[in-house]
């Protein structure tokens, strides 16, 4: 077989850990790993009782695998991190969930967030039912860094990944989650049916991701899960084949000056791109990227805001020289323009 042959044959994720692996001897980070002892990925940041929590995913050497379906992703437990200050010491407080106490799911602990409600802490979480779909669980704590005790059942109605709960101003809480190829998007209608694998024409809109108001007791679903619109300047939805906008995974909502924020990866392009809106729900407008590529296949990130500053979290793979599925968190300072516009942050020199 030829070499040509052999390059047809490598995943999208093994062509760029081979990529990136010659990259990162030679990129210049802005930004240091704040977890050096362990790997971390996806941090979903909080502020509560004035420290920075983070919640991220906790990435394991494995096996399996590097494919298109994100089998290398084998995680299996969550720690919780947190900071007295932005850039400040960061105290790894153990592990907060193990995969091993919780009854419906299978494998691959994906990335995680957390809320709280009159003094109680819930961590929601994605992982693989023992039937292969994905599914999303909470776990409920005393304390912001655990541990959390996980409900038996995964949420009724959720699907796939990536949860992120955002508490409105009038103290509702809505859960956005959703992520393509493994994380499943792709297999669910808009009734919130089970299809199995549906992708649509680049010509046509894109898989939208979704959103629920949850109910008063954070364990449940309110509603039925709605489609989120992302619409371009001229109030079109992104299509399908707009790869360096349309939604891929890893969504994030936060407020600024009254107006919503929906940001999210773009999967294969690397962005994390922004749009905006007057309601949790949208519609959000297409405005541009957040964060250029770095390092790794993924992308994933959240905002948060620290003593009238706000901050990006994301993360890269220099810790691992380039291993795609071996990633460490950082943090960026974000900054807006007058017009409320997000300053693109470009997270190396070179
Ligand atoms: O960490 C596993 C998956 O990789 C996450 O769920 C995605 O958002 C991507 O970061």
């Amino acid at each position: 077989m030829s070499d040509n042959n052999n390059q047809e044959e490598l995943s999208d994720a093994e062509l760029v850990t081979a990529r990136d692996m010659a990259r990162a001897a030679t990129m210049q980070p802005k930004n240091s790993p704040l977890v050096t002892h362990m790997y971390t990925a996806d941090p979903s940041a909080h502020v509560f009782n004035n420290k920075i929590y983070i919640y991220p995913s906790h990435d394991i050497k494995t096996d399996m695998p590097m494919n298109d379906d994100g089998d290398h992703f084998a995680m299996r437990d969550y720690h919780v991190f947190s900071l007295d200050r932005p850039f400040g010491k960061v105290n790894d407080h153990g592990c907060a969930l193990d995969i091993d106490d919780v009854k419906w799911a299978g494998k691959q602990m994906w990335a995680p967030d957390a809320a709280e409600k009159d003094g109680k802490y819930y961590l929601y979480f994605p992982a693989r039912k023992h039937n292969g779909i994905f599914a999303i669980g909470v776990a409920v704590g005393d304390r912001p860094e655990g541990p959390f005790v996980a409900e038996k059942n995964e949420i009724e109605g959720s699907y796939s990944i990536d949860p992120a709960v955002y508490q409105d101003d009038d103290k509702e809480h809505y859960i956005y989650f959703g992520g393509l190829w493994g994380g499943q998007l792709q297999q669910w209608n808009s009734k919130n049916e089970h299809t199995g694998d549906i992708y649509p024409d680049d010509d046509q809109p894109a898989i939208p991701p979704r959103v629920a108001k949850l109910k008063d007791n954070m364990l449940e679903l309110a509603e039925e899960v709605r489609e989120i619109e992302i619409l371009d300047k001229n109030g079109e939805l992104l299509k399908a084949g707009d790869l360096e906008r349309r939604y891929f995974e890893g969504p994030w909502m936060h407020k600024y000056n009254g107006k919503y924020y929906f940001s999210y990866s773009t999967g294969e392009t690397h962005n994390i791109c922004y749009a905006t809106g007057d309601s949790p729900y949208g519609p959000f407008t297409y405005q541009g990227k957040i964060l250029t590529p770095v390092l790794g296949w993924t992308s994933h990130h959240s905002v948060a805001e620290y003593k009238g500053k706000w901050y990006l979290f994301y993360h890269d793979c220099q810790l691992s020289g380039g291993e795609t599925h071996l990633r460490n968190i950082k943090m960026a300072e974000l900054t807006y323009n007058e017009d409320g516009t997000i300053r693109t942050i470009d997270p190396y020199y070179n």
